[in-house]
């Protein structure tokens, strides 16, 4: 069965990703949460990629803020795609967790979204694009998507526009 695999290196990251669950839950995509941190417990974080790769992640999902090396040390156990999320707050509100978790080494490569809600919604959406590659259904679902998308602009544009 495929899925995808969301780490949060600490329970104080689950406000943010909650949106990516919610967002996954949204097209009826698989996912497993789990908390787990490359510094405070990385054997279990180990464990856990190899484990979940067994049972059919495709994609992981590794949200970490301050020195956030979760998505790095998942790279460096799975060759399946990783998508990291910087978390903001510490001394640098995610400033320094963006630069962790983009600056990979070449060859270990790490996704980065955006900081905050709208990276968290995006790991998602990254996370079914790479699975629609080979799910015809959920590619459809997600251009549906776009045109509900594409619509909203032009209605709430609708309501306040002022062409001449
Ligand atoms: C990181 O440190 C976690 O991913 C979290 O974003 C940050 C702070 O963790 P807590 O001290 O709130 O558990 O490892």
């Amino acid at each position: 069965m495929n899925f995808v695999s969301i780490v949060m290196g600490s329970k104080s990251d689950y406000e943010i990703m909650k949106h990516c669950a919610d967002t996954l839950e949204a097209f009826h995509v698989k996912y497993e949460l789990i908390i787990s941190s490359a510094h405070r417990s990385p054997e279990r974080t180990k464990n856990y990629i190899k484990e979940a790769e067994t049972k059919g992640a495709q994609v992981f999902i590794a949200a970490a803020g301050m020195a956030a090396h979760l998505a790095g040390a998942l790279a460096a156990t799975t060759t399946k795609p990783i998508v990291g999320v910087p978390m903001k707050g510490g001394a640098m509100d995610g400033m320094d967790a963006m630069l962790s978790t983009v600056q990979m080494p070449a060859g270990m490569p790490v996704a980065t979204v955006a900081l905050g809600r709208a990276g968290a919604v995006n790991a998602a959406y990254l996370a079914m694009q790479i699975l629609a590659i080979t799910d015809n259904e959920l590619a459809v679902k997600l251009r549906e998507d776009r045109i509900v998308k594409e619509k909203k602009v032009e209605n709430d544009s609708r309501k306040i526009e002022v062409l001449i």
